[in-house]
């Protein structure tokens, strides 16, 4: 395609890489838990904060904003031609328990300041820009993962679910939301975007794996994200006294997890290809008393593969298992519940172009990946053409306090994006 000439000259990409660096330094504040730990679980009065913090700096870059029923966010600048479809761009700013500042926050404060480039440069959009920060990318505190875009990318089943969605206080998704100051959230089917609402969707990200650090590269081009599922299991047995109950009398629930665990790395291993994985991140007993044979266990699991029917493969292997272990141990399967099974996305080609030729015309080493890590872009990818582009972190650390990207990477990232939107929004 015959690239259209940009306005302005985008060699002095300057980006303000020292108020971009305090800002997600100031929004790692709002965290429960310690620096250089960041937990900031939806809806809580961390997230809230957090979000006011995001709207504010949207207002102070002339975004109109707005937000949806469950708390997306959405800061818009308008275009010459506005009635064509939007391009945008975001991510979250939600983080799972003792995790890091950077997982999803460079991709909506970069995006931020990749308008604010873009407008100092003089640029005028002919599509409207928007950025959006989705609400809760991470499954922690309802354990649905990108809830916020599975609902823009249409998800009805998620409208219905979330009527009777409680978390681990038994508080419902509705009175969350409401506290949150979400009140308008009986009908959430005003959230459901249609496909073609916007002409591009990019989000820029860090890698969260170790690549593009190993191989001194400065950007990834994403051109798949990996297929997640998750699965919730529920074991049940007769518990009883340490001591006095001899083992062949016992059917410890506790013992049931743990094997299941165990057989989860074994059928992932077994999967043929290094691309699967599987990882048990909660298991909780009851009672949790020392001296008590555990008469509950409840265990997740997180399974993904760039395949989606090897990564099935994998589920259907692991309830086999979940069964014969019930059998065998005597304890009850009282819940086998597959909470999302996914398919993998593809990014548009268009928009990987787009962005490699931003990464030529700046001089930036580049390669083209694929996502291990889900994003809220594997659901806006079902009513938007999609990419994303990744920056090196420290070791792939991420889910973890030891998270960081080099402010220069980061610098990186947002020059990238801004040209990849002037292109994307001109065409
Ligand atoms: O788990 C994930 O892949 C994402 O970082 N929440
Ligand atoms: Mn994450
Ligand atoms: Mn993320
Ligand atoms: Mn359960």
């Amino acid at each position: 395609i015959h690239e259209p000439p940009l306005q302005g000259s985008f060699s002095s990409l300057s980006v303000d890489i020292e108020s971009l660096q305090r800002q997600i330094d100031e929004l790692s504040t709002f965290s429960d838990t310690p620096a250089p730990s960041v937990t900031r679980v939806l809806y809580s009065e961390k997230d809230v904060l957090a979000r006011r913090y995001i709207k504010n700096l949207m207002g102070l870059s002339g975004l109109s904003v707005r937000e949806d029923a469950v708390g997306n966010i959405f800061g818009r600048w308008v275009g010459s031609e506005p009635e064509l479809a939007p391009v945008s761009t975001g991510s979250h700013i939600d983080a799972i328990p003792y995790s890091g500042k950077y997982d999803g926050v460079v991709g909506v404060l970069g995006a931020i300041e990749a308008i604010n480039v873009l407008k100092r440069l003089g640029f005028k959009p002919k599509r409207s820009l928007e950025v959006i920060m989705f609400t809760s990318e991470e499954p922690t505190r309802f354990g649905i993962s990108c809830l916020g875009s599975r609902l823009l990318a249409g998800s009805e089943e998620l409208t219905e679910l979330l009527k009777t969605t409680v978390d681990g206080q038994n508080i419902s998704f509705s009175d969350a939301a409401k506290l949150a100051g979400y009140t308008n959230n009986e009908d959430l089917s005003s959230v459901l975007l249609k496909k073609g609402s916007y002409s591009a969707f990019i989000e820029l990200h860090i890698e969260q794996g170790p690549i593009l650090e190993e191989e001194a590269t400065s950007i990834g081009v994403v051109t798949a994200i990996a297929a997640p599922a998750s699965i919730k299991v529920d074991f049940e047995g007769n518990g009883g006294h340490a001591g006095a109950v001899l083992m062949p009398k016992r059917n410890d629930a506790g013992l049931a997890a743990a094997e299941l665990a165990l057989a989860v790395e074994k059928h992932v291993l077994e999967s043929g290809s290094i691309d699967t994985v599987g990882t048990v991140g909660i298991l909780e007993l009851h009672p949790g008393a020392i001296n008590s044979i555990p008469s509950k266990s409840h265990i997740e699991i997180d399974t993904r593969d760039i395949d989606e029917k090897r990564r099935n493969l994998v589920i259907e292997k692991i309830y086999q298992s979940a069964l014969s272990i019930s059998k065998a141990r005597g304890v009850k399967l009282s819940e086998f519940k597959i909470v999302n099974q996914d398919p993998p996305a593809l990014s548009e080609d268009s928009i990987i172009k787009a962005s490699e030729s931003a990464c030529q015309e700046l001089n930036l080493s580049y390669k083209k990946m694929i996502s291990r890590a889900y994003h809220d872009s594997l659901f806006m990818a079902r009513i938007s053409p999609m990419g994303m582009i990744f920056i090196p972190c420290y070791k792939g650390y991420s889910h973890k306090p030891e998270e960081f990207a080099a402010p220069q990477d980061v610098a990186n990232g947002v020059r990238v994006l801004v040209l990849t939107l002037a292109k994307l929004s001109t065409s």
